[in-house]
């Protein structure tokens, strides 16, 4: 049983940095971007800091047991490599394990990249000549990005370690003013468990090894414990990130954070509601089963249109096979296509507006 004690209205928690745990690896991965962003601030290139894939949100510290959000990592994966084609340098903030760009291709568990392979003549493994060339294409994207060190990838698992990674990446990006982009499409956790409220060792679900909770010298009653045979969780709510991020960490940078939903009469009024709470530039809003071929872009201006992939231009692979009685028009479009360059025109108008009121 799941108890959600998160109210959406809550103000932002300026403790949430004093009283949850600083991951280990913070600083090393924060080194990593500060030099990532001095390179290529001197080249007065764009950065985007591209969020992908779901967080977690452990029960126990030594965690057996957790619950996660859902994302595959696509939207985030396919957008880096949009953005990168449109000459932005790109930090990759990804769920660890989830799809990377380019490699994305090659990884799917119906995409195996085995199943791309083969033996020639004299037995090495070459890739089968169907192949050869969209797979050349592919690595030469990506070597360029290698190349040119335009693509930085940092992982996180936690919504901890996320909410940690991205206020100390928006405080390095701080330089780049307004060449900065947030592309929030990470699926990141409303309800979490605070280090002050999780239990140290693996909840025991026995009735006869539970552990002892009458004694606990004033602590914080535990998020999640068992009564009789029910294991019972009983969340906060995580601190509202895009608002510190708009007001406070990254204030001159161009803001895009998505919205999914599941109920179609909801996610307009949803993606304007956040839009007008936290006072960025653009809410992208998506449906959890038509999420790869439409999208509903919400904009400050008022502003409110869907971008929709023609049913003759959909991938049969994002649709199931639902398409076999449409009649395709030319290879299929990913809508990321569409996205990331009306994005990047938007940004392009803002930091125009930036420039001009100098
Ligand atoms: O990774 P994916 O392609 O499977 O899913 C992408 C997505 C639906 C998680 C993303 O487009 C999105 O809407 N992210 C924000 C989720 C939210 O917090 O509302």
């Amino acid at each position: 049983m799941v108890q959600q004690n998160g109210n959406s209205e809550h103000p932002p928690d300026p403790d949430y940095f004093q009283t949850n745990p600083k991951p280990h690896n913070l600083d090393r991965q924060i080194t990593l971007a500060r030099s990532f962003i001095e390179q290529h601030a001197r080249a007065n290139r764009r950065v985007a800091l591209v969020t992908s894939g779901g967080t977690t949100v452990p029960l126990e510290n030594q965690t057996v047991r957790f619950i996660d959000n859902f994302s595959a990592g696509t939207r985030g994966a396919t957008s880096a490599e949009y953005f990168l084609e449109a000459g932005y340098a790109v930090i990759f903030l990804h769920r660890q394990f989830s799809l990377l760009p380019y490699s994305r291709h090659y990884s799917h568990s119906t995409n195996c990249f085995l199943d791309f392979m083969t033996y020639n003549d004299v037995g090495a493994v070459v890739v089968e000549s169907e192949y050869q060339q969209e797979m050349a294409q592919v690595l030469s994207r990506y070597r360029k990005a290698k190349e040119e060190n335009t693509l930085l990838l940092l992982p996180f698992t936690t919504v901890n370690e996320y909410l940690w990674l991205l206020r100390g990446l928006a405080m390095q990006m701080r330089p780049l003013s307004a060449n900065g982009l947030f592309y929030l499409a990470a699926a990141v956790s409303d309800f979490f468990v605070p280090a002050e409220r999780m239990v140290e060792h693996k909840i025991q679900s026995s009735e006869d090894f539970q552990e002892d909770l009458t004694n606990r010298n004033g602590a914080k009653a535990p998020a999640a414990h068992m009564e009789g045979k029910r294991l019972v969780i009983d969340l906060d709510p995580v601190p509202k990130f895009l608002k510190l991020l708009v007001d406070g960490w990254a204030p001159q940078s161009m803001i895009v954070s998505f919205k999914l939903e599941t109920d179609p009469s909801l996610l307009a009024k949803k993606a304007r509601y956040a839009l007008e709470k936290y006072s960025h530039h653009l809410v992208i809003g998506n449906m959890l089963n038509t999420r790869k071929w439409e999208v509903l872009f919400v904009s400050a201006d008022g502003g409110e249109r869907w971008i929709r992939v023609p049913a003759a231009r959909r991938s049969k692979s994002i649709t199931n096979g639902n398409l076999d009685d449409v009649h395709l028009q030319g290879p299929a479009i990913e809508i990321e296509s569409w996205i990331v360059p009306e994005v990047a025109k938007e940004h392009t108008m803002m930091i125009e507006k930036t420039k001009s009121k100098h």
